[in-house]
């Protein structure tokens, strides 16, 4: 299997731990949507990371799709998403959280490196970052709460999407982003970087 994207991007990061994690081999193709834009375009029509690409040459795009397909590959003992029922829900419900605000901290990113500096537009801004900080709290009352992972006492692709929203933060020097804000995912990040999933895919 080859991965294509850079780990900087919270979305491919992620599906590269979930690959680690299920002991799925893959090849890495670290390209950049700023400067490979038309070699991206020729694996996913949207033009974006990451993209799967299978051993038999069928390609999967988008982070969720990629994951589902990983968790099947993986096979119920090893999936990162429990099979069904209130488990299944509530960690779907808190992917859905981390992975809403990593969607703003992108769009945040987007606004504030890729346009000329005169073209800010300050509120739409002020928006993005205000969504951002209202799902990093409620990412944090919830690890305070269930007692350092997500929901039941096992990583979740929940957390493995939190973690990666947090050093995506910290890579960019994110200005919404300090360790003592949110201590909770803090620590959940840096003990996760300790584990070799996370460690060799680091931004
Ligand atoms: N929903 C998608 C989001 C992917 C995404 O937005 N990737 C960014 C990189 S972090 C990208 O490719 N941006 C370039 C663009 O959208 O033009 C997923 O989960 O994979």
């Amino acid at each position: 299997m080859i991965l294509v994207g850079r780990f900087l991007s919270p979305f491919t990061r992620r599906v590269a731990i979930a690959l680690q994690l299920a002991r799925l081999g893959f090849q890495h193709q670290p390209l950049s949507t700023l400067d490979d834009r038309a070699a991206i375009a020729k694996i996913n029509p949207l033009g974006r990371v990451p993209a799967l690409i299978l051993d038999d040459g069928e390609t999967l795009i988008d982070s969720a799709a990629i994951v589902d397909c990983i968790d099947e590959l993986a096979g119920r003992t090893r999936a990162l998403t429990p099979y069904s029922g209130i488990d299944r829900r509530r960690v779907k419900y808190w992917e859905a959280v981390a992975l809403g605000a990593t969607e703003k901290a992108v769009a945040a990113f987007y606004e504030r490196n890729r346009r000329p500096p005169e073209k800010v537009h300050q509120p739409w801004l002020d928006q993005l970052q205000g969504q951002l900080v209202a799902g990093l709290k409620a990412l944090e009352a919830q690890l305070a709460e269930n007692g350092g992972v997500l929901h039941g006492t096992y990583l979740t692709i929940a957390d493995v999407t939190a973690i990666c929203l947090v050093d995506f933060l910290r890579a960019q020097k994110s200005p919404v982003w300090s360790d003592k804000d949110f201590p909770q995912l803090a620590f959940a990040a840096d003990r996760a970087n300790r584990e070799p999933a996370f460690a060799s895919t680091k931004p």
